[in-house]
C-alpha cells in the first residue's frame, strides 16, 4: 500500500504548476515553488518523498538543483522526476546521468504522470525498507556497524566543512566474558540488549546516535558536541547503565554490569581522518579499562 506522499513541484510556469497540482492532489500532499532557489530552501525544512522538477527556469536551472540535492546528505536520496519541454535525447540523457529517476516530456498526460509518480514512490518505499533493514543490528535492534561507518563518515565531512565540533564515544561492557561464563550466553545476549536500549534511550537530541560497534562494544556519534559536553554525555550513559543494576557477581570491579568509555573530539577546525577519531576514543577506552573500569577517559 502506498501512503499519501509529500511531493514538491518546482516549475516557473504558473499554469504547469496548477495542472500538475490538479493531477496529483487527490492522492498526495502537494507543495509548489516557482524556482530552483526556493526548492533548495524548501527541502531544508520539509522532508519530501519526491520532487517533480522543471529544467528551464530563470535563476538556477533544474540540472543545477539536482546536483545540489545530490551533494547534501539529507536530500541525496529523494527521487527526482524531470518534467521538461526539452525533449532531445541529449537533454534526457543528461538528466539521467545527474541522477534523475525519470523524465517526463511536456506537454504531459495526467494519467501517465500519476502512474510514473506512483512507480517512483513504490521504489522509494522499498529502498527505504531495505536501507533500514541493512542498518539494524539483528540482536539489539539498534543501528549496526555499517550504519555507524556511513554516518560517522558523513558527520565527519560535515564537521570539517562547517568547522563545527564532533565527538565520538567508544563504550565497552566491563568483564563481559566473565558475565557469559557465569550466567550463560543467552543471559549475555539479554544483557547486551538491555544495555543497548539504555544507551539509545539516553540520546535525547535527534542528531546523536548509538550503534553496536561489534561484540559488547558500542559507539556514540555526537555532532556539534565539544569535549566538555561529550564528557557530560558519557557520564549520563555510564549512570544509565549503572541504573539498570544488572547483577554481575563474577565482575571484578562491581556487583553489577558497568561500562567503560573512551571519548574523542575534533574541535576548532582541527582536521584529522575519521578513523583517527575512533582510534583516539579507543585509546581513551583502553586507559579507562587500565584505571579500574566503570571509568570515562578523554
Ligand atoms: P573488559 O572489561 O576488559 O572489556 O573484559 P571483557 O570480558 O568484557 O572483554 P573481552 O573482549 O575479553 O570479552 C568480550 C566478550 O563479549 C567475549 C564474547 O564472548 C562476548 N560477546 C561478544 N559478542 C557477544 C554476543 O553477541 N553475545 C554474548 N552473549 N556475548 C558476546
Ligand atoms: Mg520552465
Ligand atoms: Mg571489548
Ligand atoms: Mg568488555
Amino acid at each position: 500500500m502506498l501512503k499519501k506522499a509529500k511531493i514538491l513541484i518546482v516549475d516557473d510556469d504558473p499554469l504547469n504548476r496548477l495542472v500538475l497540482e490538479k493531477t496529483l492532489a487527490n492522492d498526495h500532499e502537494i507543495f509548489l515553488v516557482e524556482s530552483g532557489e526556493k526548492a533548495l530552501t524548501f527541502v531544508k525544512s520539509t522532508a519530501v518523498d519526491l520532487i517533480i522538477l522543471d529544467i528551464v527556469m530563470p535563476g538556477i536551472n533544474g540540472y543545477e538543483v539536482l546536483i545540489q540535492l545530490k551533494e547534501n546528505s539529507t536530500t541525496h536520496a529523494i527521487p527526482v522526476i524531470f518534467i521538461s519541454a526539452n525533449t532531445s535525447h541529449d537533454d534526457e540523457a543528461k538528466g539521467f546521468e545527474l541522477g534523475a529517476m525519470d523524465y517526463i516530456a511536456k506537454p504531459f498526460s495526467p494519467a501517465i504522470v500519476r502512474a510514473r509518480v506512483r512507480n517512483q514512490l513504490l521504489i522509494k518505499q522499498k529502498n527505504d525498507l531495505l536501507e533500514m533493514l541493512a542498518s539494524i543490528d539483528g540482536l539489539t535492534e539498534i543501528p549496526n556497524r555499517r550504519y555507524l561507518d556511513e554516518s560517522l563518515s558523513r558527520e565527519w565531512r560535515r564537521s570539517r566543512r562547517a568547522g563545527t565540533p564532533l565527538s565520538v564515544l567508544l563504550i565497552d561492557i566491563d568483564h563481559f566474558k566473565r558475565y557469559n561464563d557465569c550466567y550463560g550466553h543467552r543471559a549475555g545476549d539479554d544483557c547486551l540488549k538491555r544495555v543497548a536500549h539504555a544507551l539509545v534511550a539516553a540520546c535525547e537530541r535527534g542528531t546523536d546516535f548509538v550503534a553496536r560497534y561489534g561484540g559488547e562494544e558500542f559507539a556514540a556519534v555526537l555532532p556539534d558536541i565539544n569535549q566538555y559536553e561529550a564528557l557530560e554525555f558519557a557520564n549520563k550513559l555510564r549512570d544509565a547503565v549503572n541504573a539498570l543494576a544488572i547483577p554481575h557477581k563474577a565482575s571484578l570491579n562491581a556487583a553489577h554490569i558497568t561500562i567503560s568509555i573512551g571519548v574523542a573530539t575534533t574541535e576548532f577546525g582541527q582536521v584529522y581522518a575519521e578513523h583517527i577519531l575512533l582510534e583516539e576514543a579507543d585509546l581513551g577506552l583502553y586507559q579507562a579499562k587500565d584505571s579500574g573500569r566503570d571509568k570515562i577517559i578523554a
